[in-house]
């Protein structure tokens, strides 16, 4: 990112440096709804969720928060916050339906009026050019176990920067590959739901040289910034043992440093712990593309990770893996179960630091946030939504940030996760994300307390 932020050092925990950016986080797949409009293909999600029993209450996303008609109520939305930037996806399934071949003019037509809009209000827009929803037809050719979908990403990303790219200033290449690759290839419980385990580990490899292509088409095409977003969890050991000491680096490995290491350092971690001798799918000049300089470094956080050496009979040990995660002991949980562990987000940030040196650009919290079974007091929404508990959580979360930023940390962003409810992935609509409740059968949008809270907590940051 251009220009150094001057710290603002009051010491006040509610201001942050000028110039920081304030926004909400939102992905295609999971707010646009109206999956059969505009010549959009099909995506793997779409067939994930027709499967029998991969969602949990057996729902899609054919309504999911109704965005692609209500887009300009979410951009009135994001102006009423007072935000900065609104991070959204493009849909490749609209943009490109079968993956190859030319673009489909509806879907680019559509996030040019979204792009419109924002700019008219006033928003920066930070579209994410991958979230997840891979054209159904890439997936029978090998989704991303097949190198090839790496260049189609690129070819399909030329279309979308040829279009927005006289309006975008800052974009992002893809939305945590870990994700993909551990729920989507390795454990099965997202798409394309492949349960290969270690043999998911090309399709890591294959993301990030999409990232790479990504990367270098944006630059061949203008100074616009660009980014990679990755989930990141801090391993907490279970215990002091040896064991469970090393368990927590071994999942540290393959969940946090396979995907930051040659992104930030231009080279993969030693995977010789896991018998492998080089990361598979690696071919000569990758991780030049890989390691090329991008200008931020987007960190999805929400949760730490507590991991153990597997116990005996577990599926872990039984796949030959040397971690097991396990949940932690008397802490809070959000709606997911997740923890609720602040102080652990300081910590992350700040190991990044110091773990990447002058290799970590700045920083951008491109997702935080937490789901809670929020209560509508009115029936039908025409009342309110008192959801204290996400007060607290984005709270102590946007405090966390501000530690790390006091200890050094050069952190430029914070993105909200969500600005509305919208579809969970496997989860379905059974978890809430939004500061807006969004009504999922008719798409009503009601702002919930937080969204009141978090535009007052951007103003005063200011
Ligand atoms: O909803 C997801 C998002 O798509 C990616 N990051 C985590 C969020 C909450 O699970």
């Amino acid at each position: 990112m251009a220009d150094a932020l001057t710290h603002d050092r009051t010491g006040d925990a509610l201001t942050f440096p000028q110039g920081f950016r304030w926004g909400a986080a939102t992905a295609a797949f999971q707010i646009e709804g109206s999956t059969s409009e505009g010549g959009r293909g099909e995506s793997i999600w779409d067939v994930f969720t027709r499967t029998p029993g991969r969602v949990i209450d057996g729902s899609n996303a054919e309504l999911a928060a109704d965005s692609y008609r209500r887009y300009r109520d979410d951009v009135a939305l994001l102006a009423g916050l007072g935000a900065d930037d609104y991070r959204f996806s493009i849909s490749w399934p609209r943009v490109q339906p079968g993956g190859t071949g030319p673009a489909n003019e509806a879907g680019l037509a559509y996030y040019d009026r979204l792009v419109d809009e924002l700019l008219a209000a006033g928003i920066a827009p930070v579209p994410t050019l991958y979230h997840w929803d891979l054209p159904q037809e890439l997936e029978a050719a090998g989704g991303w176990l097949n190198r090839d979908t790496a260049y189609r990403l690129a070819d399909y990303a030329g279309f979308v920067i040829d279009r927005l790219g006289d309006r975008v200033q800052r974009w992002i290449t893809l939305n945590e590959p870990a994700m993909t690759t551990l729920q989507g290839y390795a454990l099965g419980t997202q798409a394309p739901g492949h349960a290969l385990m270690m043999g998911s580990l090309p399709t890591a490899h294959h993301q990030l040289l999409a990232h790479g292509l990504a990367v270098a088409a944006i630059r061949e095409r203008g100074d616009a910034e660009v980014g990679i977003t990755n989930n990141h969890t801090l391993m907490v050991p279970a215990s002091d043992a040896p064991a469970d000491r090393f368990a927590a680096g071994a999942f540290d490995l393959i969940y946090n440093r396979i995907f930051a290491d040659p992104v930030l350092t231009g080279a993969y971690p030693d995977l010789s712990g896991f018998g492998l001798e080089a990361m598979p799918g690696l071919e000569p000049g990758d991780l030049e593309l890989i390691g090329a300089p991008i200008d931020f470094y987007g960190i999805n956080f929400y949760n730490p990770t507590r991991v153990a050496a597997p116990a005996e009979g577990s599926e872990f040990a039984a796949a030959g893996l040397p971690f097991e995660p396990v949940e932690f002991e008397d802490v809070p949980t959000t709606g997911f179960d997740w923890p609720i562990m602040p102080e652990t987000f300081t910590e992350l940030l700040v190991s990044f630091a110091r773990d990447y040196g002058d290799r970590l650009p700045p920083v951008v919290i491109t997702e935080n946030g937490a789901s809670f079974p929020d209560e509508v007091l009115g029936g039908p929404v025409t009342g309110a939504v008192h959801d204290e508990r996400r007060i607290g959580y984005v709270d102590e979360h946007i405090a966390a940030v501000r530690r790390a930023i006091d200890q050094g940390v050069d952190v430029r962003g914070y993105y909200l996760w969500s600005l509305t409810d919208n579809f969970e992935w496997a989860e379905g609509y059974t978890q809430r994300f939004g500061l807006v409740h969004v009504d999922f059968e008719t798409g009503e949008r009601t702002p919930k307390d937080s969204y009141a809270w978090y535009r007052d907590r951007i103003a005063s940051s200011r």
